[in-house]
């Protein structure tokens, strides 16, 4: 099974600003204790980070025919990006959107996602080992 892990804008600065919000773990360190975990879970674990959208909806484009599951922290364009939105719904495997933080605790501005309209599961508020955790459901749900 193959997995793709998508981390949207300013997540490749991760361990360098705001712990109190993000953690101290980088974004490299926590891309390879995901692909170690798959590893472990019989999942081929993919990462990639992008700060630009187009960039990001032609990796959902290219994940269409090669992937099973897509986790996405799409960033700030959560918020506003109805082409990432778009782009998921036509992604027909398994997808899970995932925010470090609780952004619903945050501004209000943060109170809308376009992202969790198109995917199957969300997940938000556990930290950086949401990323783990998200991995670890997916044998059984892949395999149901
Ligand atoms: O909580 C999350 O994972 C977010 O997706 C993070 C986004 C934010 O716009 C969303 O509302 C919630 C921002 C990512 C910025 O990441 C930084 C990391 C370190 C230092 C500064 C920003």
């Amino acid at each position: 099974m193959n997995v793709l892990i998508l981390n949207g804008p300013n997540l490749n600065m991760l361990g360098t600003r705001e712990p109190e919000i993000y953690g101290y773990e980088t974004l490299h360190d926590i891309e390879q204790r995901c692909t170690a975990k798959g590893a472990t879970l019989g999942l081929t674990v993919d990462c990639k980070q992008s700060n630009h959208e187009g960039q990001l909806i032609e990796w959902i484009q290219q994940a269409i025919s090669n992937t099973d599951a897509l986790i996405i922290n799409a960033g700030a364009y959560t918020h506003t990006s109805i082409a990432i939105h778009d782009a998921l719904k036509i992604f027909s495997g398994y997808k899970i959107e995932l925010h470090i933080s609780n952004p619903h605790l945050r501004e209000s501005f943060r109170h809308v996602s376009y992202v969790s309209k198109a995917v199957d599961a969300v997940v938000v508020g556990l930290g950086a080992s949401a990323y783990l955790a998200c991995l670890e459901t997916l044998p059984e749900i892949l395999a149901s």
